[in-house]
């Protein structure tokens, strides 16, 4: 292993075909506070935001924010914050580093320091990648849960908020007490009206704080709607090694993606935004076309071939799609179920997209493992499965395949798979639902009521739908008597 790492010195001696920043970095102030500093936002909006460096804007760089574990600011502050992005695909693969994250901030270690960084004038723009549960909303009603233990928390420490939402009010108040304008709160998280979501929860808790703070921040926030689009697995340890021997030095906050990408957003600021427009993203009056699709379409899918494909056997997105059965699956649901319930806009093609999809999934080189997309399922399938579900029952469209990735859901938080081996679930709701699974033991039909009426992830309506209960019983029950692949196949041979 090399003993060097990558870092202002040492970037001169990457190879050539690396892509470094042209531009000076000292020369570049900070206009953006990012909240959650993971994988996709390294390769996504940091991303289009370099690209506007590089075009020579020099007022947006970005310190970030990391809402719980120091670990990428240990792996970015030894290297002075630049990182590589590398494009894989069944092609081959390209690298650039980055060099627009200025700072990275550990909100528990000291959430003053996070809270002064978004009072700073100079900050025009507070952006999230917090994952779907950061919101502490209800999933089924999107309302704020007031019980949510770091809402409560941060009801009761003005000063050391824990939540992201926690941060932002408190920020806004300090901003409104010292005659400071406020910010666009930009969410790009994979959830449907990710904007009116945030100013829903968001404005719910600083009614709370102070209703003149709320009052307040009608005319000094905007919170514009995203559509976010790229796929960016986990990065590994192989990852980062096969890197080096292309660097010739260390980087330790390296991040993988594929080479699409796609940004989709509401034109709705308050103080200016980077031209990310000359980059690649679109600004639209409406997103919430474009964020259907997208939910609907790559996140239903990508979700119905992460639990059936884990049932089966299958580490990544790839490998199921390697199988034959699945690769149908794959392709019945984007065309006729989750297509059925969306509206595309004009300029859309629909066919193609579906396409593009179909050959992303199969991108051997990403190594995308089904566990990653299974995590948090009681929070991501209401806005992938359960909207489109809703329109097939009241349409009397299909719902085969929808009750078929619900039945592999249920399956795959009992906790137990196809060969009988454990399950590690990562859901914040994984106690309950495991607890269902186990007092309904072999009974379907039961699982399938219980389930139901699991108000937290099925709302209160679903569990009135005796169409619904019957398909979902008999999925479970053949998926239970036959195992998942082979269910699958009898269905698509009938
Ligand atoms: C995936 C998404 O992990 C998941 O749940 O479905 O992260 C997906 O890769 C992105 O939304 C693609 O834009």
């Amino acid at each position: 292993m090399s003993e060097k790492i990558l870092n202002k010195k040492t970037l001169e001696l990457l190879p050539d075909t690396v892509t470094v920043p042209a531009y000076d970095r000292s020369e570049v102030t900070t206009g953006i506070v990012h909240l959650g500093i993971g994988a996709f936002h390294r390769a996504h909006q940091a991303w289009y935001t370099e690209q506007v460096l590089e075009r020579g804007a020099r007022d947006w760089g970005i310190v970030a924010a990391s809402l719980r574990s120091p670990t990428v600011r240990d792996q970015l502050a030894p290297q002075d914050h630049l990182y590589s992005l590398v494009e894989k695909s069944n092609a081959g693969e390209e690298v650039r580093v980055i060099g627009c994250v200025r700072e990275v901030l550990v909100a528990p270690e000291n959430p003053r320091a996070l809270l002064d960084a978004m009072t700073a004038e100079e900050i025009r723009i507070v952006s999230l990648t917090i994952t779907e549960k950061g919101y502490c909303h209800d999933p089924a009603s999107g309302e704020l849960n007031f019980d949510h233990p770091d809402i409560r928390h941060d009801l009761a420490n003005p000063h050391s908020p824990r939540s992201a939402l926690g941060f932002i009010v408190y920020a806004l108040q300090r901003r409104k007490e010292r005659g400071l304008p406020g910010f666009t709160l930009l969410s790009c998280d994979n959830l449907p009206a990710n904007g009116k979501l945030l100013e829903r929860v968001v404005f719910a808790l600083a009614s709370r704080v102070d209703p003149q703070l709320a009052e307040w921040m009608h005319g000094n926030t905007r919170c514009p709607s995203t559509m976010i689009d790229r796929i960016v697995p986990a990065t590994t340890d192989a990852d980062r090694d096969r890197l080096e021997g292309i660097l010739g030095v260390r980087d330790n906050a390296a991040v993988m993606a594929e080479p699409f990408s796609q940004w989709v957003i509401q034109d709705s600021f308050l103080r200016g935004h980077p031209d990310w427009g000359s980059v690649g993203a679109t600004f639209v009056e409406d997103v919430e076309a474009y964020e259907l699709i997208k939910l609907r379409l790559l996140n239903g899918c990508h979700s119905m071939l992460a639990y059936s494909g884990y049932l089966a056997g299958f580490e990544t997105i790839a490998d199921v799609m390697a199988e034959p059965a699945f690769a149908a699956l794959a392709r019945q649901f984007l065309a006729n179920e989750a297509s059925d319930s969306v509206a595309a806009p004009a300029e859309f093609d629909l066919e193609e997209y579906q396409r593009q999809l179909l050959e992303r999934f199969s991108n051997r080189a990403l190594r995308h493992r089904t566990w990653q997309i299974a995590m948090d399922g009681s929070q991501k399938i209401p806005q992938r499965w359960l909207g489109t579900l809703r329109h097939q029952l009241q349409s009397g469209g299909s719902i085969d395949l929808l009750t078929f990735a619900l039945a592999c859901w249920i399956r795959y938080v009992s906790a137990v798979d196809d060969a009988g081996n454990a399950i590690e679930v990562s859901d914040p709701l994984a106690r309950q639902l495991k607890s269902i699974c186990d007092s309904c033991g072999d009974n379907t039909y039961e699982l399938a009521t219980a389930f139901l009426q699991f108000a937290p992830v099925f709302g209160d309506d679903l569990q009135h739908s005796q169409r619904l209960h019957s398909a979902l019983t008999a999925w479970l029950a053949s998926l239970k008597e036959q195992g998942v692949l082979p269910a699958l196949q009898t269905r698509l041979e009938e």
